[in-house]
């Protein structure tokens, strides 16, 4: 059994897409440990993606991140962390497979509707920087 963070982005907030976003999740066997929708700063969200600080799209990234809501959930089930990476498709929707959420909803590399922890280390530093343990059932 493993755990993962998923953040449904903005864009996927102003599409009003959440409810398909959660239920490929669930009709891939994978359970909603926690939820939460939330404005992040953009100071909360440079922290977020810190590892892309020297990245050249590391601006744009945070400034798009808290241009309105986003939902994050903690998502659990068996392989949950590569589970959710192949429902979500490649990071360029160009590249990703047919069926995949960023096939079927992303606009660009940037604008990818959702975001899944890529490690079990990952997932271990994100959990908790959105939700306490008292909040993850
Ligand atoms: P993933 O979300 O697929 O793990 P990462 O960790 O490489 O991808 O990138 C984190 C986020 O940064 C992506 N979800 C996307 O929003 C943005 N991003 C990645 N590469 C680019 C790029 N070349 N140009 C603009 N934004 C990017």
């Amino acid at each position: 059994m493993e755990r993962t963070l998923s953040i449904i982005k903005p864009d996927g907030v102003s599409k009003n897409i959440v409810g398909e976003v959660i239920s490929r999740f669930e009709k891939n066997g994978l359970r909603i440990a926690a939820l939460k929708k939330i404005v992040l700063s953009k100071e909360e969200a440079g922290v977020f993606y810190m590892v892309h600080k020297e990245r050249p799209f590391y601006d744009s990234l945070t400034t798009f991140m808290c241009e309105g809501p986003v939902v994050v959930l903690v998502i659990e089930g068996a392989s949950a962390i590569s589970k959710v990476r192949e429902i979500m498709g490649a990071t360029n929707p160009a590249n990703a497979a047919p069926g995949t959420i960023r096939k079927d909803f992303a606009d660009s590399v940037e604008r990818n509707i959702v975001h899944g922890s890529d490690s079990l280390e990952s997932a271990s530093l994100e959990i908790p920087y959105f939700f306490s343990r008292l909040e993850i059932l």
